[in-house]
């Protein structure tokens, strides 16, 4: 019989790249799909945010000293708790939490897996039916198994992950995830309820047009970074300028244009804040990842992310990253 189907969906994907390794357990593939869950719950409400009561702040005020908006918690709570009740996932870390959640239960003390998300990132662009994501990193877990993880399991140097993805709740919805054989992109197909193969092996071109900053800090940057700006408006910047500025303020949409289009995304840390706002653990450390996995570049202004050790979980970090020939261009500056 001839069976031959194109579309793959995301979990038929994961399935198939396991089949390739024979020792592979299925633990990722499960935590994958459990991921995919989630983020098809939080499409749900993200879609109707403006239609009920879920809009807003909820009043409270994250570690970081933000507002949190409902549809973060409501985020928060759907990954948390697909990922406690699946299989391959010991214990999460997450921009909503003070501090890391071990499940410790029977099952989850035997898991592999470590994942550490935001939940929903860009959340301040909610009201205004701006694109916004979810992000998540995923490592094996470095304790030893039958015991709850601890605060070590979360604080593994970037380059040890295991897997990193994001979903954007744009005008369509998409699952991008990388592992070191790859980075693919799926496209929900709201006919079937599955996240569907559109965007297979994904690759950040060398060079793009298109330089994503917040300009409004411009005189709070380092001399070598508001170089760099003003060389991207330059007719002679390297590949033909000036240059395209597009900054939406989610860095899921940001960053998701620059690996399909190529280009530069920064956030680089300002007078009042050297580090930065964003954050290592949830936000920098699986964007370097798919990014260096697409054959582009991520760095903090001097040394490569994936390097960095962490030393506590909500900890920030400037952050530049994009298309090779782009990150060797801004270096000329910094
Ligand atoms: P959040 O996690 O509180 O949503 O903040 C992260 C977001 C990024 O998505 C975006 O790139 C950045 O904040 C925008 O910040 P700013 O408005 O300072 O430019
Ligand atoms: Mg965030």
């Amino acid at each position: 019989m001839n069976v031959d189907r194109k579309v793959q969906t995301l979990d038929e994907f994961t399935i198939q790249q396991m089949r390739d390794f024979p020792h592979a357990t299925g633990e990722l593939a499960s935590l994958l799909r459990d991921i995919g869950l989630a983020a098809k719950r939080v499409n749900v409400e993200v879609n109707k945010a403006g239609l009920v009561d879920i809009l807003g702040d909820a009043g409270t005020i994250n570690v970081q000293g933000e507002d949190v908006k409902k549809l973060d918690i409501y985020a928060n709570n759907q990954f948390v708790g697909v990922l406690k009740h699946g299989i391959s996932c010991a214990g999460i870390a997450s921009e909503e939490l003070d501090d890391y959640f071990a499940f410790d239960d029977p099952v989850s003390n035997q898991s592999k897996y470590v994942c550490l998300f935001d939940p929903l990132d860009g959340s301040g662009n909610i009201d205004t039916n701006v694109s916004i994501g979810t992000i998540f990193s995923v490592y094996r877990r470095i304790t030893e198994k039958g015991k709850p993880v601890n605060l070590s399991d979360f604080l593994q140097p970037g380059k040890e992950q295991i897997a990193a993805g994001y979903i954007v709740y744009g005008s369509s919805t998409m699952l991008v995830y990388a592992t070191r054989r790859g980075v693919n992109g799926f496209t929900l197909d709201p006919s079937i309820g599955e996240f569907t193969m559109s965007h297979p092996n994904i690759k950040c071109p060398e060079f793009g047009k298109i330089y994503s900053v917040n300009h409004g800090n411009f005189f709070q940057y380092q001399e070598g970074v508001k170089g760099y700006i003003t060389a991207c408006q330059k007719k002679d910047a390297t590949n033909g300028g000036p240059y395209t500025q597009r900054y939406i303020g989610s860095m899921v949409a940001d960053v998701h244009r620059s690996l399909i289009k190529g280009g530069i995304f920064m956030y680089p840390g300002t007078i009042e804040k050297p580090k930065g706002k964003l954050r290592l653990l949830y936000e920098c450390n699986p964007f370097a990842f798919i990014m260096e996995v697409a054959g582009g570049r991520a760095t903090n202004g001097k040394d490569r992310i994936l390097d960095v050790m962490p030393e506590k979980l909500h900890q920030r970090s400037p952050f530049f990253v994009g298309s090779t020939g782009m990150m060797a261009e801004l270096e000329s500056f910094l």
